[in-house]
């Protein structure tokens, strides 16, 4: 039988995801059930990523949340992730035939969850995909469940793309049909070790705050765009297209999709009413230099992809890496290694 009076303690990181075809609107708010199916790369958590420590304990009073050394009133959301991984712990203790002690003991545990992005926060990259995964992977870890839980299912109810980054390689998030989202759950497509060679780069552009999150932004384009009535089937098109492009390591029919998909969602963005402009000068001339970039090295070499805000995050692969840093270094970077699109635009071969 466990200590009731004892203290203990567990630590998880958890990755940032990039979607390759994006989730954008929900089917029910609550349950964030997605109105489209979305594929995505999980990123090196050594990079950008989140680091939570929770401590628990039958004798802590109330859960607390302390978020990059602040401590923070625990949102609706997070209570449903704390009391959705609850009950999924009570079904596992009575399913394994649980001491009753431990049981009653283990369900009056209590949460400090301790959570800190590793990326700079100012830099808007604190993405909440990696922070609810992270804190989902650390309660289900707390409570022994990690292994036969879903934890994709309750990280979702956390953040939508927060599913996606509790696996790595590539990852699809199928919107599902059942009403409860029992069924709206992320899959691993391939590990990431199926395409070695594939690169991404952020590109931290440096703009003003989003006026308009992405789960407000996500609601009004359902209501106003008309562009969201074919979005469901374009996606499952787009996401065959990347599983294929990724069977076959074809990277200019994956850059393709990548950048047609990143364009399509700031079109609707623009398609809403009143509209909303996630991107802003920097991203469209950096979007036009990898135009540029690929026509003249003569094939899709190098994908742009935007989520709801200005940064720019590039796919590529690690043979075009050297080349690709040093003609940014050379056409955006001032001697600080920060990007200054007012330097001559890179425009013709004469840099290379
Ligand atoms: C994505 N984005 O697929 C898309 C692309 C932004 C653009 O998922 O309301 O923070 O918490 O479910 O997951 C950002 O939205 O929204 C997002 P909620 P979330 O990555």
């Amino acid at each position: 039988v466990i200590d009731p009076d004892s203290e203990w303690e567990c630590t998880v990181e958890a990755p940032v995801n990039i979607a390759l075809v994006k989730y954008w609107g929900k089917k029910d708010e609550k349950l964030i059930l997605p109105y489209n199916d979305s594929i995505s790369l999980t990123l090196d958590e050594t990079v950008l990523g989140t680091r939570t420590t929770v401590s628990y304990s039958a004798t802590y009073e109330e859960d607390c949340l302390v978020l990059n050394g602040e401590e923070q009133k625990i949102s609706s959301r997070l209570e449903n992730v704390i009391e959705e991984i609850r009950r999924a712990f009570r079904k596992h203790a009575v399913r394994n035939k649980m001491n009753a002690q431990n049981l009653m003991i283990m369900t009056r545990f209590r949460f400090r969850i301790v959570t800190e992005n590793k990326m700079p926060t100012a830099a808007g990259l604190a993405s909440s995909a990696s922070g609810m995964a992270c804190i989902t992977f650390a309660l289900c870890t707390a409570l022994g469940i990690a292994e036969s839980v879903d934890m994709s299912r309750l990280a979702r109810l956390g953040s939508g793309s927060a599913c996606r980054s509790i696996y790595g390689g590539l990852v699809q998030w199928e919107a599902g049909k059942e009403e409860d989202g029992s069924d709206s759950v992320a899959k691993q497509i391939y590990p990431a070790h199926a395409w070695p060679e594939l690169r991404v780069l952020v590109l931290v552009v440096n703009g003003e705050k989003k006026k308009i999150g992405s789960t407000k932004g996500m609601q009004m384009s359902i209501e106003t765009s008309d562009f969201m009535i074919s979005r469901p089937k374009q996606c499952k098109d787009r996401i065959q297209e990347v599983c294929w492009a990724f069977q076959a390591k074809h990277f200019p029919a994956l850059g393709e999709v990548i950048m047609k998909d990143s364009n399509t969602l700031h079109a609707i963005c623009r398609d809403t009413l009143p509209p909303v402009n996630y991107l802003n000068e920097t991203s469209e001339v950096l979007i036009e230099f990898v135009h540029d970039l690929n026509s003249i090295i003569g094939e899709v070499s190098v994908a742009y992809t935007f989520d709801a805000g200005p940064n720019c995050f590039l796919v590529f692969q690690e043979k075009h890496e050297h080349l690709l840093k040093w003609i940014l270094s050379q056409t955006f970077l001032d001697s600080n290694g920060l990007l200054n699109t007012d330097k001559p635009k890179f425009d013709n071969d004469e840099n290379l």
